[in-house]
């Protein structure tokens, strides 16, 4: 079991220290994790099945193109509105592939943007000020927050960190109330498979092995230096696979992104980033790796 949990994803790291007490010779109390390749293939079905029975009121974006806010409204296709467009002929695929002890699995998300936004888009280590509402599969929601909230991606579910940077954020102006007016923000519903969200956990009302639905609204994007090393996070994803959860330079089990000193020489990154201030990391013996992430200089 350990070995299956090992690299999948710090989510599973948490299931196995909450769950490290329990004893393996007692399988009445303890439910063996189930394979993900298995539940990747459930996931997906379910997904599919959900995708091609609902659709969301794309009518009132189409109509409205100018209106702020209109609330994402997802229902089920009936014979009253037999002619709408299912949700499968609208989102897009995105594969994200896990690692499975020795084991590379592709596992599929599905997002639709029903409005991009005319802002910037944030990176998956950035933080986003949303609202959104989470539903499970059979419409219960599980979440929800009417009020913008800031999210820092690196801290919430994979598939919902894989899915914002596809949306751009919007402009603000504040009222007479001093309320916030937002517009042009981006809109986006993501369906996510259990594996990028909290798989095997029970969490709150999310049942294990739940895939999960999301209405998003994104209002404003702030790039984050979550170490404040003077390198955005999103560039200490060193091996650019746009993962920054598995960079560990110095191999001292702090990603890079937390990591003040990525190459664990006992000199600060921001001391030796870019000490010429030419913008250029620098690399005092030229061999291509940069003086921050290389313990010899
Ligand atoms: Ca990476
Ligand atoms: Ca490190
Ligand atoms: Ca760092
Ligand atoms: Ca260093």
């Amino acid at each position: 079991m350990k070995t299956y949990i090992k690299n999948l994803n710090y989510f599973f790291i948490t299931f196995l220290v909450l769950f490290s007490g329990c004893k393996k010779d007692n399988p009445d109390q303890v439910e063996e994790i189930r394979d993900l390749s298995e539940q990747t293939i459930a996931d997906n079905s379910a997904l599919i099945e959900y995708l091609e029975t609902h659709f969301y009121n794309y009518d009132d974006f189409e109509k409205n193109p100018d209106k702020y806010p209109i609330e994402i409204k997802l229902d089920t296709i009936t014979e009253d509105n037999i002619n709408k467009t299912p949700l499968i002929d609208q989102v897009t695929k995105k594969t994200i592939e896990l690692i499975n002890g020795d084991d590379k699995i592709n596992v599929d998300l599905y997002y639709l943007v029903s409005r991009q936004g005319k802002g910037v888009s944030p990176s998956v280590a950035d933080s986003t000020f949303v609202t959104y509402k989470g539903i499970l599969l059979n419409g219960v929601k599980f979440d929800e927050k009417v009020y913008p909230v800031w999210f820092d991606l690196i801290s919430v579910v994979r598939g919902f960190r894989e899915v914002l940077p596809e949306l751009s954020d919007g402009t603000f102006s504040i009222k007479a109330d001093g309320t916030f007016d937002f517009k042009d923000y981006g809109q986006g519903i993501l369906f996510i498979p259990s594996s990028l969200g909290y798989y095997s956990n029970n969490t709150g009302s999310i049942p294990a092995y739940s895939p999960l639905i999301f209405s998003v609204s994104l209002y404003l994007v702030n790039q984050s230096d979550h170490d404040l090393d003077g390198i955005l996070s999103i560039d200490e994803d060193v091996n650019k696979d746009n993962n920054p959860l598995n960079d560990d330079t110095d191999n001292d089990g702090i990603y890079n992104l937390f990591d003040t000193d990525d190459d664990g020489d006992g000199i600060l990154t921001s001391n030796e980033y870019d000490q010429n201030d030419d913008g250029i990391p620098d690399d005092s013996d030229n061999d291509g790796i940069p003086d921050y992430l290389d313990s010899d200089q």
